[in-house]
């Protein structure tokens, strides 16, 4: 047994069931572990590394700006904030934003402004504003945040919960329109889910939601953390059907695969409740994460991955179309964010992951049967073959091994 896997099972809290590998170093697409055996990351870090490990523009950005200016809180001002903030309304098309650090931190930023926003702008009674969420969604792991999941072993133990949450089918507007109430402060949807098995909604839904939204005056707010920044083969997921969101939360890529770089955005009349001393962060905002972002940002643009993760998300998906195996119940995907189910008479996600994993190939289950897929947004045909070829013959030895059993 490895020594740094016997360290984490003395010292660390069992809340993740790692594969058993040891990574050591990564650069662009590839992760090495600690024996040199090279590894092709198909998961980058579910979705937060989509530039590539160390990418070197991040690496120089960081370097110079770690040993300029790094934490000095929002007490004061300092000339890394105001520009990264005003790169990411101009690339959303929102007019402010409120930085935090980890996507939790700007979810419950979102509740908190949406609730306010309820009380102070659209005369909701105080302490009854509504939000409504999705079954199957993931937006953290707060209290607040797993008080809106229906996902048992998110709240199991973790109780009591803040009330003022509903939830309906993801994907179904009739039940949208039913739990909308004079109360309802906002609706808050991932236009695609990605814990929940990547679960893309039918076409019009997210249009049609927002719409809805509109004719109530209740705030859309998209959760793009895990779909934003190019994942799905557009800058953000809403651009796909042309929805403008009123709230927009962004993370994971935000950071660059560097550091935890997170947001909140929203329209001015919303962003305006917040006075000095409502809400904080030590961190959000800095001046190291402010560079990285803005950093971050320029990358996507200057390298076009969005239009990058179109091209080989659909190039991905028809390859894998093109697999015969029992084990394949389902591909779905958008963009370089792809889930494959695996049917559970035949077979295991956490099995094929394993089965990667011993051919240099990283990705990660979810739900038990559904084999996530979303590598740095800079991958190309070459990488993708290689590892289309690597889950061919995962799926044909797992197969024939079921049938020999
Ligand atoms: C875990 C996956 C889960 C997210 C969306 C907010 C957050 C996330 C749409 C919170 C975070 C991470 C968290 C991690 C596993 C991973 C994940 F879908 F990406 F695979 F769990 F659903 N909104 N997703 O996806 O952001 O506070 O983590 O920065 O908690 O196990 P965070």
């Amino acid at each position: 047994m490895h020594s740094a896997i016997d360290l984490e099972a003395q010292y660390c809290a069992g809340n993740y069931h790692p594969l058993p590998v040891v990574l050591i170093r990564g650069e662009g697409l590839y992760l090495w572990d600690d024996r040199g055996k090279k590894y092709l990351d198909m998961m980058s870090a579910y979705s937060a590394v989509s530039h590539g490990h160390a990418h070197p523009r991040l690496v120089k950005l960081v370097q110079e700006q770690v040993a300029t200016l790094n934490i000095v809180s929002r007490a004061f001002h300092s000339d890394r904030l105001g520009p990264f903030l005003e790169r990411a309304c101009e690339l959303t098309g929102l007019d402010m934003a409120l930085p935090m650090n980890t996507g939790a931190e700007a979810v419950e930023t979102a509740i908190k402004a949406v609730r306010k926003w309820a009380y102070t702008v659209k005369g909701v009674p105080e302490d009854r504003a509504e939000i409504i969420a999705c079954t199957g969604n993931f937006h953290g792991r707060t209290i607040a945040i797993v008080a809106m999941s229906d996902e048992p072993q998110y709240q199991a133990g973790f109780g009591p919960f803040p009330p003022g949450f509903a939830l309906v089918d993801y994907g179904d507007i009739d039940a949208l329109e039913r739990a909308i109430t004079p109360n309802t402060a906002a609706f808050v949807v991932e236009p695609i889910q990605g814990e929940g098995g990547i679960v893309i909604p039918p076409a019009g839904y997210l249009k049609a939601a927002a719409e809805l939204c509109r004719q109530h005056n209740v705030l859309f707010v998209a959760d793009e953390i895990q779909t934003g920044l190019g994942r799905t083969g557009r800058l953000l997921a809403c651009d796909h059907e042309g929805v403008k969101p009123d709230g927009l939360i962004l993370g994971k890529a935000l950071g660059g695969g560097v550091l935890p770089v997170s947001m909140f955005l929203a329209r001015r009349d919303v962003m305006r409740v917040f006075t000095p001393g409502d809400h904080g962060s030590t961190f959000g905002g800095n001046p190291l994460a402010a560079a990285v972002g803005l950093e971050a940002l320029n990358i996507l643009v200057e390298e076009d991955l969005p239009a990058k993760s179109a091209a080989m998300g659909a190039y991905l998906k028809a390859e894998l179309d093109e697999i015969e195996s029992p084990l394949i119940r389902e591909v779905r995907g958008k963009g370089l964010f792809v889930g494959i189910e695996i049917d559970p008479e035949h077979g295991s996600a956490r099995a094929v992951c394993e089965a990667l994993m011993k051919r240099g190939l990283l990705s990660k289950e979810t739900h038990e049967t559904v084999v996530r897929l979303a590598p740095p947004l800079i991958i190309g045909k070459a990488e993708i073959d290689w590892a289309v070829r690597q889950l061919r013959d995962v799926l044909e030895d797992l197969g024939s091994m079921q049938l020999a059993s």
